[in-house]
């Protein structure tokens, strides 16, 4: 048998154990093994479940040789670890992606044969970990992938939340949603640590005391403790040896719990209590960039964000390492404002428990964190209410009290008498009611922060985070976001990777800028065959797919006009929407028009309570429902809304995108990863030059991509002179036709209200500039549509587009991190 571990050590006849070997005999043996000791099955009794977990659980011990490997090397050697506090990690189903990594795919599936198997049939029914919304919590999940193969010792932490991001389905073209049990078959690849947890208090009040010594002592008497318990899931790097953890936290129930009530024979307040305690870790915020004020929530962040702290602390203290080394041992990456009250925590651990005098706690604490921003939303960066927060972390408030008496106090020598900008620095904001300013707390407790693409990290120092780079500019850099070829291409889309690999072997999955070898093979006939060739094959089977999900009929030889993103005003779906109105306008005016068949294909979901978002999924069904079954359009342009957008869909999508379409208004997308997806995997952009469009226009070069629409700065110049929606709506008779027809009900069974909301905010305010836009997006469609007439000219920019995507690996990101944030050193592990 082969054996697909580059790593050079597989051979080793001691490595052919049934729980570590790589070979197909022993991959089936233990796969065999596994049905009869771990699931109690024989083969003809086994669900496809049983087989799914037998094979999961052989690839776990597998990846458990190495991840102690990986972690006895780290605690021997001391190694500086980073720790990336996320509250969402969108990972994606495990096994397929595992099975890679260890270089085990081919072995796998020829054992699963001689099995009787079909391992792609087990892959497909893989219930994924939702535990993110969607470019936030799948850029975590990428740098865990790069961190690991980069070999850099890293713990990622967060919640491991019992029902992930809600399910969607469609039912008469509005969203439904449903909850997302995905624990309820259990998860083989995780590993409970009970003995791990940590008691975090909530609630109180804080009482104040002099010591023996006469020292000020603080010691908060909380209302409620829950205990968290540590999940762990071992990430493994591609062909290393390394695995990284990733370490999830469960609330539960404090041990002791409410003894006193239940003895006092109150068994209800007890079991009550304890469903309190379990509530925290229950459910994942549902909302993509909009805040949600709910106490719960910021029970949440601060939960999870204090079972890593303590966690970290004790690996410190347990290596026989000094606390007031901390910020040597372990840097802090907080992905966004959602962890940021670690900063806060901090203090407190170091003060509180560990007795650190301020000066010092404060000095290791700003060495200790990093910012990363992905917003310049200003209806997404996150505010709590004073009360709210004094009443569910009093101490915590006290604390960032001093911190911005402190801060204040500096601010006011150095901007001698600017009011304005000392209150807008402020940590807190004052109005009708006080609140904390957590983008405030991250920026002052960071040694570095960061913006997410070129454009995103220039806008942040220009606007909502001017007044901080003006006083910290030496904290400011831009760290452009990148996605794992791995999951991305290799995973995804094989067939692509074997054609790619076929021609400059197989090093660019780790070193994505060998995909630039490529780019003189778009000069030769038969390899720009293969291209087209693959992804027609893509495009089959996403067709099928969609058969089969929505009994709907779309040509594989259409184009693929994609986009696939949570729906957001900002993101602007309903101008994709204004674009194929348009189009079948045209059409019905002249039926026997010369038109390119276009298949447009939406994904999303929509936060549960936006409701323009949700009408605009419905917008998007109905159009689709009056084109796709209109006579004069004869099937010449479809629309569909794939439902339940997920990395599992995700998978199957971006391959068969032979358009990829990056229409947000510009200066509003921080950075997009969706985007870099669909290029490496050969769509060409239709885009705007927004976030990192800008810079993946740069590098595929302007004459493969379509641009269209306002800059940023010509955005903001629109809107300062008074952007009249209406005038545009007047002056251009498509635009006014469009929006004339919704309005009459043409789309919804001469219903005439309902899109009204979603139109009355165009006409009248239009936030988002879509009409400002309009006529570009037509126009650039059409540029798009001439040159998709010439196939041999569109494999050969498709082919020049992905050879020129090297930049866009999320390892290129990481190495970024950890060479100019981080400081953090690769650790090759090795197998004994
Ligand atoms: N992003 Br803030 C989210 O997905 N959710 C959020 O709550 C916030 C940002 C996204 C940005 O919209 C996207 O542009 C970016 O690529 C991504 O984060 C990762 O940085």
């Amino acid at each position: 048998a082969t054996n697909g571990n580059g790593n050079g050590n597989g051979h080793s006849p001691y490595l052919e154990d049934s729980r570590t070997g790589l070979g197909v005999d022993t991959l089936k043996r233990a796969i065999r093994n596994n049905l009869f000791y771990v699931q109690g099955k024989f083969p003809e009794i086994a669900t496809r479940n049983d087989y799914y977990m037998a094979i999961a659980y052989a690839v776990r011990d597998r990846l458990l040789q190495r991840w102690v490997a990986s972690v006895k090397q780290y605690i021997q050697e001391k190694h500086r670890v980073v720790a990336y506090l996320s509250a969402e990690y969108l990972l994606g189903p495990h096994l397929a992606n595992n099975l890679i990594n260890l270089g085990i795919y081919k072995e796998t599936e020829q054992a699963c044969k001689e099995l009787g198997l079909d391992l792609d049939w087990l892959i497909e029914k893989e219930v994924e970990p939702g535990l993110g919304n969607g470019g936030l919590g799948r850029l975590a999940a990428c740098y865990m992938d790069s961190l690991a193969t980069l070999e850099v010792p890293a713990i990622g932490y967060g919640i491991r939340y019992q029902f992930g991001i809600f399910e969607q389905d469609i039912r008469d073209g509005w969203q439904v949603e449903d909850t997302d049990n995905w624990l309820r078959r259990g998860n083989p690849w995780e590993i409970a640590r009970r003995e791990l947890s940590y008691d975090i208090k909530f609630g109180g009040y804080v009482q104040t005391y002099l010591d023996r010594a006469g020292k000020l002592c603080f010691n908060w008497i909380p209302e409620l403790v829950v205990k968290g318990v540590a999940y762990d899931t071992p990430i493994l790097g591609y062909k290393v040896n390394t695995a990284n953890t990733l370490r999830l936290w469960k609330s539960e129930a404090p041990h002791s719990f409410d003894f006193q009530s239940f003895n006092a024979g109150d068994y209800n307040s007890a079991v009550n209590s304890k469903i309190i305690c379990e509530n925290i870790s229950k459910v994942l915020y549902p909302n993509d960039e909009q805040i949600e004020g709910k106490r719960l929530r910021l029970q949440q962040q601060y939960f999870f964000v204090s079972c890593s702290l303590q966690d970290m602390i004790g690996i410190h203290l347990r290596q026989g390492e000094k606390i007031h080394d901390f910020h040597k041992k372990f840097v802090v990456q907080l992905n966004d404002t959602h962890p940021a009250i670690g900063v806060a925590e901090l203090m407190r651990l170091l003060m509180d428990v560990h007795q650190l005098e301020w000066e010092e706690a404060w000095d290791i604490t700003s060495k200790t964190f990093a910012y990363t921003n992905h917003t310049l939303l200003p209806e997404a960066l996150e505010t709590w209410d004073l009360q709210l927060f004094g009443s569910v972390l009093p101490r915590h408030l006290q604390l960032i009290y001093e911190i911005n008496r402190r801060f204040v106090d500096y601010a006011t020598i150095k901007l001698y008498g600017n009011h304005q900008k000392i209150s807008s620095l402020s940590l807190i904001g004052e109005g009708p009611r006080k609140y904390i300013k957590m983008a405030n707390l991250a920026c002052l407790g960071s040694f570095a922060i960061n913006g997410v693409a070129a454009l995103h990290s220039e806008l942040l120092k220009k606007t909502v985070l001017k007044d901080w780079y003006e006083l910290m500019p030496h904290k400011f850099q831009n760290k452009t976001n990148g996605v794992t070829p791995r999951r991305w291409m290799v995973l995804a889309n094989p067939e692509l990777t074997n054609l790619i690999s076929s021609r400059i072997g197989e090093g660019w999955i780790k070193n994505l800028h060998e995909l630039k070898g490529l780019e003189p093979f778009a000069d030769d006939p038969e390899f720009r065959k293969e291209w087209m060739q693959v992804k027609f094959n893509k495009k089959k089977a996403l067709a099928k797919r969609i058969k089969k999900r929505l009994g709907l009929d779309v040509d594989p030889n259409s184009m693929f006009d994609i986009l696939v993103k949570r729906i957001h005003e900002y993101k602007r779906q309903h101008l994709k929407v204004l674009h194929i109105i348009t189009l079948y306008n045209q059409i019905k005016k002249n039926p026997n028009m010369d038109v390119v068949p276009r298949t447009f294909i939406f994904a999303g979901k929509a936060a549960p309570g936006y409701r323009k978002a949700k009408l605009m999924i419905k917008l998007i069904n109905s159009v689709g429902e009056i084109v796709n079954n209109d006579p004069d359009i004869n099937g010449r342009i479809k629309v569909v809304f794939y439902p339940n957008y997920n990395v599992t869909n995700a998978q199957k999508i971006y391959p068969a995108a032979d358009v990829s379409e990056q229409i947000s208004t510009a200066g509003k997308e921080a950075s997009g990863t969706g985007n870099m997806k669909l290029s490496l995997n050969g769509a060409l952009t239709v885009g705007t030059l927004d976030g990192a469009n800008v810079e993946i226009r740069e590098c595929v070069g302007e004459e493969n991509f379509f641009l269209f629409g306002l800059t940023a700065d010509e955005v903001a110049k629109v809107k300062s002179e008074g952007y009249k929606p209406w005038d545009y709506y007047s002056e251009n008779p498509n635009l006014k036709e469009v929006i004339d027809q919704i309005n009459s009900g043409y789309f919804s069974h001469l219903d005439s209200k309902v899109f009204k909301e979603l139109t009355d905010s165009l006409l009248y305010d239009d936030q988002y500039l879509l009409f400002a836009d309009y006529q570009s997006y037509i126009d650039t469609q059409a540029k798009v549509e001439e040159a998709f007439k010439d196939q041999d000219k569109w494999a050969r920019m498709s082919i020049l587009n992905t050879a020129r995507m090297g930049k866009f690996s999320s390892d290129r990101s990481i190495r970024e991190y950890c060479d100019e944030i981080w400081k953090v050193e690769s650790v090759p592990v090795t197998l004994d």
